[in-house]
């Protein structure tokens, strides 16, 4: 029995713990990163942790459900909930709640962040973003604050946000499939933004004032093609001179969807000059015109006549409308932004709330899609 027991010992002190659960193991979350070794899971269990957390290793924390690990702070001074070094983190399965707009939720490090929520932050990612996916961020100053190289944005939703993603010096970013619904802005390019090659693609852009802002961006290189513009107030803010941007794929790729686009599709080709209709605008989308010097006018060459994905009611974005989307708008009946049943394609009607009208609107388009 010694025997087994000495083994046992050894084999603790030899092999590095790999998962340390909070509270059982520790009962504060720093108290385990500081106990961690790099590599090690750390898994929270459900509660409310009220820390500022400092590491300086690689780790993965685990929430055990998004909803119900809650990480907050209390403070103003410092007001970064995780504030990490320049290592490699992964997050999921965690709400980071801030409060005031001083605080954000994770700052630094270069992360996986999959599957968490971030509310009422000045920015509830601040830097750090190499990959983000399947995340939702409600009433941020900024939703996230993304800049890097390479970073991919997939998957997420941004609502209420004063901009879901605020870009800075940021290359080759992917920001793909993502819906932007309620913000002030969707995406907003930063002064002076200095980033090439970075592509918007495949999202969903409802009842933002401004789907997306340039304000003051400058050297910035973007790609939108295949998104969904519908019912912002601004599609598209502020372009200047020298910023490089392309609102299209080319023929027959095509470029984006947007709501108040009003041409016709009766011709084809790569100069729309061909009998016969091909689902694309026959005269290019003006996303910001100059008046006095059209040539300066940024366009979108080949608008879509209709969604790339969006149809109203399909909130699983399988692209049809089926009773497992209606069922869905059904049991978030009543809820608002914030609340978490409330997903963004469910409330079609842009107010913030799901009620009859929304579910009736769905019900519409039952059957649609392929
Ligand atoms: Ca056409
Ligand atoms: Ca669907
Ligand atoms: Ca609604």
């Amino acid at each position: 029995m010694n025997t087994i027991v000495f083994t046992f010992k050894v084999q603790r002190a030899d092999t590095a713990v790999t998962t340390i659960i909070v509270p059982d193991d520790y009962p504060t979350i720093q108290e385990a990163v500081d106990a961690a070794s790099p590599g090690d899971t750390i898994f929270i269990k459900s509660g409310l942790y009220v820390e500022n957390i400092t590491a300086g290793k690689s780790l993965t924390f685990m929430g055990e459900d998004r909803d119900e690990v809650i990480v907050t702070t209390n403070e103003t001074l410092d007001p970064f909930i995780f504030d990490i070094s320049s290592e490699k983190y992964t997050f999921s399965g965690i709400t980071f709640l801030g409060h005031s707009f001083e605080t954000a939720g994770i700052h630094g490090g270069y992360n996986t962040i999959v599957n968490c929520k971030f509310l009422f932050h000045f920015s509830g990612i601040y830097g750090g973003c190499d990959n983000v996916s399947n995340n939702v961020f409600v009433d941020n100053a900024r939703g996230m604050t993304l800049g890097g190289t390479n970073p991919v944005v997939t998957n997420n939703e941004f609502m209420s946000n004063g901009a879901g993603i605020m870009i800075a010096y940021t290359e080759n970013a992917t920001i793909q499939e993502n819906v932007f619904h309620k913000n002030y802005c969707g995406i907003a390019w930063f002064f002076f933004s200095l980033g090439e090659n970075n592509t918007v693609s495949n999202n969903i852009f409802t009842f933002n004032d401004e789907g997306m802002d340039f304000d003051d961006a400058d050297d910035v290189g973007v790609i939108t093609y295949h998104n969904d513009f519908l019912n912002n107030t601004v599609q598209v803010e502020n372009l200047i001179f020298s910023t490089e941007c392309t609102w299209d794929d080319g023929y027959p790729s095509g470029g984006n969807y947007w709501s108040d686009y009003n041409g016709s599709d009766f011709l084809s080709g790569p100069y729309q000059n061909v009998t016969g209709s091909d689902e694309l605008g026959d005269v290019p989308y003006v996303v910001i015109g100059w008046p006095e010097w059209p040539e300066l006018n940024f366009t979108d060459n080949y608008p879509l006549m209709s969604p790339y994905q969006y149809i109203p009611g399909d909130v699983n974005r399988d692209r049809r409308v089926r009773i497992d989307d209606i069922l869905t708008i059904a049991l978030a009946f009543g809820s608002n932004l914030g609340d978490p049943a409330f997903r963004p394609l469910m409330d079609i009607t842009g107010d913030g709330k799901i009620r009859i009208d929304d579910i009736l609107a769905a019900a519409t388009n039952f059957g649609l899609g392929g």
